[in-house]
């Protein structure tokens, strides 16, 4: 027999075919709340029972109890509040006893919820409760303060169409697949190893020591909703995985993708995915160190015990009925050419180890990986991924006064990466963009800020695909510059370059005759003269035109490129 799920059902909160088709059909006049990515992580696990014994997102008493005491009111313990968190103006238009439509993003319907509570939550208490912390350097705490919906609704849901997947279908499996799949294989102990990085030896290492320790099969198990802001995607992950399970013996081990939503939290969370692991019919779950962690707090220290959340598991093992495989941090041992838990290494041996930060220097660079650390199969999937500087893509942003020459160096910069070949180039200079994406904008704040958006949605397109983008507005105001930046950035390089030639000298050259007619007031609202221009702070660069030439300023800018390693 295996392993009772937590609660002792294995819940499956959808409807048969007919009451789906029924339940749809009604929920045409039913409010609808269309559910953010977290949510539909959320509410995937609820429905087909990885979240079991719950029947819906938490209600109040439910809820309060979750975070006071880490149990549901019946007394079973549940670490992590799964809430559904609405906006005001939602919750202000929905009472208590209706039923609401939860939808994709397409509008699909998922599942119906008749509401049984709505309240506004404590969030800091919940912070508190749950994470330990109201430090908003902790992601969830900054999405629970700083993002999330103001009211909780709670109630029942009743599934209607699982949310879609249209990757990995193959490795995609609800508890009960997953179960039957054990059963049919005939695995009766069966380890779990959930994670949210690309695998190298040293996890190598150490899942095959758990499954060994404990003569059981072994489930990896990573996670592919949402896990830690900056991780490598799991497209890119899951690929890895793949190489990977070619260096386990066959038949011992196999690979599943869990669709969580994760917090983040540490030791809670560690409880929390000891029983989503036993509902999908696991019966022993490896704890590494720092399991769950979000990273360091604001003053440089870390939110959680590197194995806080190990001994939190050991205080609750009885109950969660799935068996701790603790593990310590696995390290390479150079004189004995192995791995070892880094507790075990003698004084005068020589421990190696690489950090993901070491690891996305490497990469970054196009630096050696060694063996002992992964497996060329996996390092090549993730060089695919990082392409070296030389063939990653880059937004030159250039900000500055009308005739500060930002125009010219921008185009001169472009002929010279075109002359020196393998790169794409695409130059959104101000003019051109008032042409193409924005004729209808004037000058305006609004307007403005709308303008330089735009240019920013282009231009990450263009870095996100490995090309080159060089923009030349105006964009007098910080604020969008900076949303620019921090759309950018994840995906490529981004320089910022305040041309700062001083406003006597564009005015004094008044190339098209604009700043004369500012002065005059024929032009309203003139950058500098009758509009304000707010100086950039810590743009990677700044070029004065007033005594250099074109060629000069262009060259300061490829000079640039070559240091920072963006020029083969
Ligand atoms: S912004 O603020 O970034 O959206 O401006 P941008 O898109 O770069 O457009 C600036 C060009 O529009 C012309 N122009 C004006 N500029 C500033 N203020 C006012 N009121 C204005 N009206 C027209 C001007 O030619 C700018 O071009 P450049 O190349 O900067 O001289």
């Amino acid at each position: 027999a295996q392993k009772e799920p937590h609660g002792g059902e294995l819940k499956n909160l959808y409807l048969s075919e007919e009451e789906a088709a029924e339940e749809k059909a009604q929920s045409k006049d039913w409010p609808s709340w269309d559910l953010t990515p977290r949510q539909l992580c959320d509410i995937e696990l609820l429905l087909n029972g990885g979240f079991s014994p719950l029947e819906g997102f938490l209600g109040k008493a439910d809820y309060d109890s979750v975070v006071a005491d880490m149990r549901l009111t019946d007394g079973l313990l549940w670490p992590i509040p799964i809430t559904l968190d609405v906006s005001q103006h939602f919750a202000d238009s929905v009472s208590e006893g209706d039923v609401i439509a939860l939808r994709d993003r397409e509008g699909v319907l998922v599942a119906t919820m008749t509401i049984a509570d709505k309240w506004t939550p404590d969030k800091r208490k919940e912070c508190e409760g749950v994470l330990g912390t109201t430090d908003d350097t902790h992601p969830e705490v900054d999405r629970l303060l700083n993002h999330s919906g103001p009211v909780y609704l709670g109630g029942r849901l009743k599934g209607v169409q699982a949310p879609r997947h249209f990757d990995f279908t193959h490795i995609r499996h609800s508890p009960r697949e997953m179960r039957d799949l054990f059963a049919k294989w005939g695995w009766r102990k069966v380890v779990a190893f959930q994670t949210r990085n690309p695998l190298h030896r040293a996890h190598q290492e150490l899942t095959f020591r758990a499954a060994r320790e404990a003569e059981a099969n072994l489930l990896l198990h990573p996670v592919v909703g949402l896990t830690k802001p900056g991780d490598i995607d799991y497209f890119t992950r899951v690929r890895c995985y793949d190489r990977l399970m070619q260096h386990y013996p066959e038949q011992t081990s196999t690979l599943s993708l869990l669709p969580l939503a994760m917090r983040m939290a540490g030791p809670r969370e560690a409880l929390w995915h000891g029983i989503i692991r036993k509902n999908y019919g696991c019966t022993h779950f490896i704890i590494g160190r720092d399991h769950a962690g979000p990273g360091k707090d604001s003053k440089g220290e870390d939110f959680y015990g590197p194995y806080d959340a190990q001994d939190l598991f050991v205080e609750h093992q009885e109950e969660l009925d799935i068996s701790l495989v603790p593990f310590k941090q696995m390290v390479y041992v150079q004189e004995r050419a192995q791995y070892a838990p880094v507790d075990e290494v003698e004084d005068h041996e020589t421990q190696l180890n690489i950090s993901g930060t070491e690891l996305r220097r490497r990469l970054k660079h196009n630096l050696e990986l060694p063996e002992w650390f992964s497996f060329p199969e996996v390092v090549a999937v993730l060089r695919e991924r990082h392409p070296p500087l030389t063939e990653q893509g880059f937004t030159l942003f250039f900000t500055g006064f009308s005739g500060s020459g930002k125009s010219t160096i921008a185009n001169a910069v472009m002929t010279k990466l075109m002359e020196m070949g393998g790169r794409r180039v695409t130059l959104l200079d101000g003019d051109v963009v008032r042409k193409n994406l924005s004729s209808e904008l004037g000058f305006s704040k609004e307007h403005r800020n709308l303008n330089i958006e735009r240019i920013g949605f282009v231009a990450s397109e263009i870095t996100k695909n490995g090309g080159v983008a060089i923009c030349a507005p105006i964009a007098p105001y910080r604020g969008s510059r900076r949303v620019v930046r921090e759309l950018i950035e994840p995906l490529g390089g981004f320089l910022e370059i305040h041309v700062n030639t001083p406003l006597e000298v564009c005015e004094a050259r008044d190339r098209k005759g604009l700043y004369a007619k500012a002065r005059a007031g024929v032009i309203k609202e003139f950058t500098g003269i009758s509009d304000p221009y707010e100086e950039p702070e810590n743009p990677e660069m700044r070029i004065d035109t007033t005594d250099i030439t074109i060629d000069q300023a262009a060259q300061q800018v490829l000079l640039k490129l070559e240091k920072l390693g963006y020029l083969a």
